[in-house]
């Protein structure tokens, strides 16, 4: 009847309202931070064959690869131990889509551009940007990858059962030389994530004669082994289980039993743990990389939202407290953004041999400094994300909670806060203190060139402060004794990535051509994240003037 027409929840209806879908743009074209800072950096030719690339190929995240990742989430990978006549198989199925990202990754070289150096120290700040456009889409299809991009500089290696943080003790396989100088291992790998790889690279302990080995880091020797043979079957491997995990879901992390399988030794006998480090850094800088590619997507489908909700009468764009959240979300990501770029940048150095002795220092020192913060960043950033969209953020069909499952993993695996803290105080120590001496010597560097521009003045003096508290803090500290250094040593580097990223956003905002929001940022930074009680200055930000600015923030490009 026409009666029952007006009801608008009756039967198959389900009201009139709907709301829209939050949706990425093109993620290089969406970004004029990055926009800004490639055009800051990069020699001008460079910057024009780049910058069409990273245009096109952000295209290509929108159109196809976004959905691919989303598929790869939809449908995780499975383990067939056996096949349909008993016989044992371990066949880890992974979807069509998992397969077609790992084809896409090969035709845009999203590995081989950081080792073909087309613009030769510029190739690695390429790569890491177009990683950067790409990860938070790619279904982790970035972590495979970052085991790739390792094992290319050096390896690919295991967790055992025993953990993974204290390798040296935790490592129980072995290896047994055989007559033609090859190696048979014996053990059991506890987290293997690239488990669909064709090689690896892993630890082993080589056995004598009478079947002793050496306990510690000082046993360990470096292994390269194929993981099928000519025929595609399992190299003496056998896949127990694949993980349950509550994130990275599309990547098949599993449990492995090596009964034999044959291996290479490459590194000297003892060497294994050493012969990693370039690995490390590698891989860790991909995490950082994780880190700062889901804060953006997060921020870039949150904006998207924010002009097509509406609550209380008006677009939530339009409410400033909402756009305030955002804008302090969008100071970390441009922070943690600067900090990736830096250490890519100074990893093109060193691949080149043009690396000082300063940028070496400064790579060594910034790779765990970086991977330790911005995993921390990505985690409450994403987190603080997931609200801007109400309940829907927390529906798993919107695809919106996988970034916040995903992103709980960037500060443990690749290790964990405290292991990398602890590295950052290893960084000092073996190179006697000449770590310490290069940061400051940079970061003064950076800030100095702010110095002179007025509307940075205070930024500046908040940061020539911190920096002095910092230099005193390190002189005082190494009196209490290595257990009393141990114990600041998280505080110490959450100090170094917090003053560092400072002088990046100064360095950023004083160069020719700095936007209003660049400047806005190094301001906000420094004197909420240096310091962030509130302080009489920090009430200056409740102002209603910046809100404005804000909107600035979240909205540009
Ligand atoms: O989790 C994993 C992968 C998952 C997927 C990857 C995805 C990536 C991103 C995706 C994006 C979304 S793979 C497993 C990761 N595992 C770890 O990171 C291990 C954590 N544990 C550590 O980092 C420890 O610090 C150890 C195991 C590296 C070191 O322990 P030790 O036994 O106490 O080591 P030592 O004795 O202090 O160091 C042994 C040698 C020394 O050199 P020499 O012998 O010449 O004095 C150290 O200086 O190794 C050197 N070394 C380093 N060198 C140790 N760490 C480093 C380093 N970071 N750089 C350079
Ligand atoms: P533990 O070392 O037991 O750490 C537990 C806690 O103790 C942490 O909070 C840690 O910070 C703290 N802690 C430990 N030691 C110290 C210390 N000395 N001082 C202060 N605090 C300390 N590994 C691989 O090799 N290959 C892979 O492909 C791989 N894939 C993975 C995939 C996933 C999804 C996950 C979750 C892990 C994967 N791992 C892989 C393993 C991963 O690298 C380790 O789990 C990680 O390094 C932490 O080691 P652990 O598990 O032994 O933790």
């Amino acid at each position: 009847t026409s009666e029952e027409l007006k009801v608008p929840f009756a039967r198959t209806a389900t009201g009139t309202f709907f709301q829209e879908q939050p949706k990425i743009g093109n993620p290089y074209l969406e970004d004029a931070f990055l926009q800004g800072y490639l055009k800051a950096h990069l020699p001008s030719k460079v910057l024009e064959e780049v910058s069409l690339d990273l245009e096109r190929f952000g295209a290509r995240v929108v159109a196809e690869i976004d959905s691919l990742g989303r598929e790869c989430e939809l449908n995780p990978p499975a383990l067939q131990q056996y096949n349909a006549w008993g016989q044992r198989v371990d066949h880890i199925i992974t979807c069509p889509a998992w397969k077609r990202l790992k084809e896409i990754a090969a035709e845009e070289g999203l590995v081989a551009e950081a080792y073909e150096r087309r613009y030769s120290n510029w190739s690695r700040v390429h790569q890491i940007t177009k990683l950067y456009l790409y990860a938070a889409s790619s279904g982790l299809f970035s972590c495979p990858l970052a085991m790739t991009d390792g094992a290319a500089k050096v390896i690919e290696w295991m967790t055992e059962r025993r953990g993974g943080s204290d390798v040296g003790c935790s490592t129980e396989t072995v290896a047994k030389e055989q007559a033609d100088g090859t190696y048979c291992l014996y053990g059991f790998k506890w987290f293997t994530s690239a488990t669909d790889a064709d090689m690896t690279l892993t630890l082993a302990r080589i056995m004598d004669v009478h079947g002793e080995v050496e306990q510690g880091s000082r046993g360990l020797s470096l292994f390269f082994m194929e993981v099928r043979d000519k025929e595609g079957k399992l190299n003496g491997v056998e896949v127990q289980r694949l993980k349950e995990k509550l994130g990275t879901r599309q990547v098949p992390t599993a449990e492995l039993l090596l009964d034999g399988a044959k291996a290479h030794r490459i590194s000297a006998e003892g060497r294994g743990v050493a012969s990693i480090a370039n690995m490390l850094t590698i891989t860790r800088i991909h995490n950082v990389n994780g880190s700062v590619s889901g804060m953006k997507r997060i921020i870039n489908l949150g904006r998207d939202y924010a002009s097509k909700r509406v609550a209380f009468g008006k677009f939530l764009k339009d409410h400033p407290l909402h756009i305030q959240t955002m804008a302090r979300m969008e100071v970390q990501r441009r922070g943690a953004f600067l900090l990736l770029m830096e250490v890519a940048r100074l990893l093109g150095l060193e691949e080149t041999s043009m690396a000082s002795e300063r940028d070496q220092l400064l790579l060594r020192l910034l790779t765990p400094v970086a991977k330790l913060y911005t995993g921390k960043q990505a985690i409450a950033v994403i987190s603080e994300g997931l609200e801007c969209f109400g309940g829907q953020g927390y529906m798993e069909d919107t695809g919106l909670p996988v970034t916040l499952r995903d992103a709980q993993v960037l500060t443990i695996w690749e290790g964990t806060t405290n292991i990398l803290s602890l590295d950052v105080l290893r960084s000092l120590t073996k190179s006697q203190g000449r770590a310490l001496v290069a940061f400051f010597s940079a970061v003064q560097g950076k800030v100095e060139l702010a110095s002179n521009i007025k509307d940075l003045e205070s930024a500046v003096q908040r940061m020539q402060s911190a920096i002095s508290k910092l230099e005193e803090f390190s002189q005082r500290v190494g009196s209490k004794g290595p257990s009393g250094t141990e114990l600041a040593a998280r505080d110490f580097a959450y100090t170094l990535a917090r003053i560092y990223t400072g002088a990046l956003l100064l360095e950023h905002a004083a160069r020719p051509g700095a936007s209003f929001t660049d400047i806005f940022t190094a301001q906000r930074w420094c004197t909420q994240d240096l310091c962030p009680v509130a302080t009489e200055e920090a009430t200056g930000s409740y102002d209603p003037e910046v809100a404005s600015l804000d909107t600035s923030l979240v909205y540009e490009g």
